[in-house]
């Protein structure tokens, strides 16, 4: 009840947010964002409220009404709104000791990195290590920063055609002999908790704060 009345207290900024993110303008969304934080917005609602509607974007786009220039005008937009949100969450964990580390990357083959970074942040901003590796990233790479002491391994894939890396880089872990001392996440539109289980990661997170939250759980 408390949380519905804090998102109707910021349902105008929710909307101008929406609407601007719809528009793929870079300035309109972040001066919908700017707006937002200059009202009290929490960064994670401003950062969901994006997430939802790049979603609507990419329907919009398969759809045909928006083409390859506006999606990649809203990511930019995406992108520009994270680095004002991002300082205002930094130690929201309140330590400054650093919790597990954790490696995170887009699979190799696949250059979608909205979704990944915003998970990156969010943990980050929850206390932990992250080594960001990007987007496009080998598999040797991970399996390189498992073995330099990353205790989560985190792949992100946004396409049927490269969600199946991450079994392949699940299965360089187990010949390496290194998959005992990792716990695997995945995440990415195309992944399930069904696919998650199928080729046996630990953790799947629908979202960013799901994985924050599920990440905290098991460390
Ligand atoms: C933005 C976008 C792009 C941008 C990417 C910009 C960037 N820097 O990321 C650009 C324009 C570059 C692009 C390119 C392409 N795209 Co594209 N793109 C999208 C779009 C519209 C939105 C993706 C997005 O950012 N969503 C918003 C974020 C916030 O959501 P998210 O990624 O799901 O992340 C959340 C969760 O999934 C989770 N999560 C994400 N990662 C992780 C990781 C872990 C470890 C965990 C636990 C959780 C987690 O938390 C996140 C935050 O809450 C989707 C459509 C869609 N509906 O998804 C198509 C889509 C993914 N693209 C698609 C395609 C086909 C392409 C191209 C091949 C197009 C082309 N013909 O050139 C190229 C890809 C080239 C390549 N090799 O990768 C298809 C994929 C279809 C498929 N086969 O599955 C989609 C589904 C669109 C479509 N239906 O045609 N794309």
């Amino acid at each position: 009840m408390k949380k519905e009345v804090f998102k109707l207290a910021f349902e105008a900024e929710t909307k101008n947010i929406h609407d601007a993110m719809i528009a793929v303008m870079v300035p309109g969304i972040v001066k919908s964002v700017n707006e937002a934080v200059a009202a009290g917005m929490d960064p994670n609602d401003i950062i969901n409220t994006m997430g939802d509607a790049m979603s609507e974007v990419g329907v919009m786009f398969e759809r045909g009404k928006l083409f390859l220039p506006h999606v990649l005008s809203a990511a930019a937009g995406m992108t520009k709104a994270m680095e004002i949100l991002t300082p205002l969450m930094q130690n929201e964990s309140g330590s400054t000791e650093k919790k597990a580390s954790v490696v995170m990357g887009t699979v190799e083959g696949d250059v979608h990195d909205i979704g990944k970074s915003i998970c990156s942040t969010m943990l980050q901003c929850a206390g932990y290590d992250i080594h960001d590796l990007g987007r496009d990233v080998p598999k040797q790479k991970f399996i390189d920063e498992v073995k330099g002491g990353c205790t989560y391994c985190g792949m992100s894939a946004l396409m049927t055609t490269t969600m199946t890396v991450m079994k392949e880089v699940i299965d360089m872990l187990e010949a390496e002999g290194v998959r005992g001392n990792v716990k695997v996440l995945v995440g990415g539109a195309p992944i399930t908790q069904g696919y998650a289980d199928k080729i046996g990661a630990d953790i799947y997170g629908e979202s960013a704060s799901e994985t924050t939250r599920k990440v905290k759980a098991t460390s």
